[in-house]
């Protein structure tokens, strides 16, 4: 038997925490886990998962410590720009951009400042917790402006005095606007993302990484999907599969007793509205079901 186990960090508690584990559950892996333990083992594959710091999840993968991670983008770019010097080739892989721990980094400004945008920020300073994302992005506009890297408490950094604007994410906006700041520039869309080590060279671990690389594509996927069903005028297929947003090619099953009316089934990969499926009725459609898709491997 091989014992050759996968390991993957995600993050123990926190933001990503949940999202993590339930998208590696949805791929299938069944896990025992006791509350407090910092490891799980998947029963049914050969996948272990350690349960740590986001911040410590690039290195463990960047040092082939673990296979593959999931973790923020911000926390990851950080990272590459902290190791650009390395001797190391490959650092890391990003396989797959998640749809969890959507947030922005934006500068943000406060509401009683004069400044508020980045072309006034010259000669200024702003304080981040992202002095390598932050810094390149100054670089690149060729904007001075002296960076105060601050691990928390961003938002009481222009109160305090130790810096003119701040540089962090937000979600809601609801933290800038408690903190009487204003959001400006945004410099990065972020979301929690697949990163794999670049050493995964071993034919066993590779098979078991792209089938779940393949797996977490599905799981993606579906969550957005329906299935469509209708029946159909034969002489409207194609406007109607027009109608239909992002519809693959569709099914055609033809109708007992009748030539002129067919049944159309569609996978849909996107969300269908109301409004879609007036537009379906007029132009002949009946009979339209859309039903959630389970699973899909494509
Ligand atoms: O303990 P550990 O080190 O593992 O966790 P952590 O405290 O460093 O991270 P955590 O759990 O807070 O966030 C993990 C990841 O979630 C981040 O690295 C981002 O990729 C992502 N994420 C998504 C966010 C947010 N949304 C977010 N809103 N991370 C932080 N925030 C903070 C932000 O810093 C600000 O303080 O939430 C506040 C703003 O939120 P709004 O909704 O008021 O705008
Ligand atoms: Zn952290």
């Amino acid at each position: 038997m091989n014992k050759k186990r996968i390991k993957i960090a995600i993050q123990k508690s926190g933001r990503l925490a949940d999202h993590s584990y339930d998208l590696l559950k949805k791929c299938g892996l069944i896990v025992s886990r006791n509350k407090g333990q910092l490891i799980g083992y998947a029963e049914n594959m050969p996948f272990d998962l350690l349960f740590v710091r986001d911040d410590d999840i690039p290195s463990l993968v960047k040092d082939n410590l673990t296979d593959l991670g999931i973790v923020g983008l911000n926390v990851v770019l950080e990272k590459q720009f902290e190791y650009a010097n390395s001797t190391q080739k490959e650092l890391f892989s990003i396989e797959e951009y998640l749809d969890f721990g959507q947030c922005r980094l934006s500068f943000a400004y406060p509401e009683v400042s004069d400044i508020q945008s980045l072309s006034q920020l010259k000669n200024k300073k702003v304080a981040t917790s992202y002095p390598f994302i932050v810094g390149d992005y100054l670089e690149r506009e060729s904007l001075d402006v002296e960076i105060v890297k601050l691990s928390g408490a961003l938002e009481l950094a222009p109160s305090l005095g130790s810096a003119d604007a701040i540089c962090d994410l937000v979600s809601s906006g609801r933290t800038l606007r408690a903190h009487n700041l204003n959001e400006g520039e945004s410099i990065l869309e972020i979301t929690a993302v697949v990163i794999r080590s670049g050493d995964t060279s071993d034919p066993f671990k590779q098979k078991w990484i792209r089938k779940l690389l393949e797996r977490i594509n599905g799981v993606l996927q579906v969550r957005e999907s329906k299935y469509v069903m209708m029946h159909a005028p034969r002489n409207s297929i194609d406007r109607i599969t027009e109608l239909i947003p992002g519809a693959e090619s569709p099914t055609i099953i033809p109708l007992e007793g009748t030539d002129e009316t067919v049944a159309l089934h569609v996978v849909c990969k996107e969300d269908v509205f109301w409004e879609t499926l007036e537009n379906l009725k007029q132009e002949g459609a009946s009979s339209i079901l859309v039903v959630p898709v389970e699973k899909m491997l494509v």
